[in-house]
């Protein structure tokens, strides 16, 4: 019979042995050195045996820490769900249920209400999906193996001394399956640091107290540089000549002078009108030379540090302009047409830009600043615009 196994079944046993990771006999010896490691680290016996005892793996843990897809969306599908009018109406109806609640949180850290709310939608849906995964059990399963196990150790301890001071109950701990808690999606070690018991009752509840949620987002963001009533940014029009060069993570300028180098706001003749022009920031261009230009501040900068994704820190950008009944509406274009490169395609696109005799270092489908400048370089060479951007227009124009 195994002979006879059609491509399809094989193809799903191949990747279950993928994924059957290991036997539950090592798991229960791995807990039995964590243990002593989480002990030592100062966990007491009473919250080792509460939550430990008799825990077991998580298969379906593993079945998505495994999975790396191979097409990505363009960030415009994003920003459609991200946006959508539903997480609009709702943000402004969550808004106004908790004003008050808002105001008092802004006044004591100093974040805009729309923010802490658009945060909130976006990691959440406004607490409607917060992830049912028991966060002990499947963090034991991210420690246990797999190409997180670092991560999953240090948050599980994380997770044990939350129980340890009292913040939370063991049942308490539910999030997703990579352990990030509660309305506004906190791991272990961020919620260590940077949860606030606000209604002061001696829990930091994240789950269940709008009050506490509120104030550890604020507290977190203002702790990663937020400064209440400043902008996130600007939508901008570049000059046609422009040199997308100083589309750059590494350059930061006063807005005078990026106003200088031919940007100018795109709803408004000038780009100063309304902002202190001596505030600072860098230009995003997440879709390439075709697609929307953006000038983002320090504000934006702390939205990442909150999730490290151009793409997420837009959408809470965005979102909390409609929040706050302003336009979030990015008025340029989105090039549509103009698909992102599966992985298989980004590599490919490496390996053309190195046979062409440009260095993008490593052939391993993460474009990163190498790529971005040997692309540049080539973009440059045949005269289109160099935006180091990787799209199926210029793997074409690579082959
Ligand atoms: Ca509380």
């Amino acid at each position: 019979m195994k002979k006879r196994l059609g491509t399809i079944a094989a193809a799903a046993i191949l990747s279950l042995a993928n994924i059957a990771h290991a036997e539950p006999a090592d798991f229960e010896q791995w807990v039995a050195g964590f243990r002593a490691e989480a002990s030592a680290a100062g966990i007491s016996q009473s919250v080792l045996d509460d939550a430990l005892n008799n825990l077991s793996i998580n298969t379906r843990v593993y079945e998505l820490n495994d999975n790396q897809p191979e097409f990505s969306r363009g960030i415009w599908d994003y920003l459609d769900s991200a946006v959508s009018a539903t997480r609009v109406a709702n943000g402004r109806t969550k808004y106004q249920e908790n004003r008050a609640l808002l105001t008092l949180i802004d006044q004591a850290y100093g974040v805009d209400a729309e923010i802490i709310m658009a945060i909130w939608g976006l990691e959440s849906s406004y607490g409607a999906i917060m992830g049912n995964y028991d966060a002990i059990q499947a963090l034991a399963t991210l420690a246990f193996e797999g190409r997180r196990t670092g991560y999953g150790r240090s948050q599980l301890i994380g997770a044990l001394k939350i129980i340890q001071h009292g913040y939370a109950n063991r049942g308490d701990l539910k999030g997703s399956w990579a352990g990030a808690m509660g309305h506004t999606q906190f791991i272990p070690t961020t919620y260590l640091a940077y949860a606030i018991d606000h209604d002061g009752d001696g829990k930091r509840d994240i789950w269940n107290n709008l009050g506490d949620v509120f104030a550890s987002t604020a507290n977190y963001l203002s702790v990663s540089g937020f400064r209440g009533n400043e902008a996130w940014g600007i939508e901008v029009r570049l000059p046609t000549d422009f040199d997308y060069a100083l589309a750059d993570t590494s350059i930061k300028k006063a807005v005078v002078e990026w106003a200088a180098t031919g940007l100018s706001s795109i709803r408004g003749p000038s780009l100063v009108d309304g902002f202190d022009p001596n505030i600072r920031g860098r230009l995003i261009i997440p879709a390439g030379a075709s697609g929307p230009a953006f000038l983002v501040f320090e504000n934006f900068e702390a939205i990442l540090k909150y999730n490290r994704s151009t793409a997420y820190a837009l959408a809470v950008s965005l979102l909390s302009e409609e929040i706050a009944g302003r336009s979030g509406a990015v008025v340029a274009a989105w090039p549509r047409d103009d698909r992102p490169l599966s992985l298989s395609e980004r590599k490919d696109l490496q390996q053309a830009l190195k046979d062409r005799g440009y260095n993008p270092g490593p052939v391993d489908g993460i474009i990163g600043a190498g790529t971005k400048k040997a692309l540049r370089s080539f973009q440059q060479s045949v005269g289109i615009p160099a935006d180091g951007y990787a799209s199926a227009k210029v793997l074409e124009a690579l082959k």
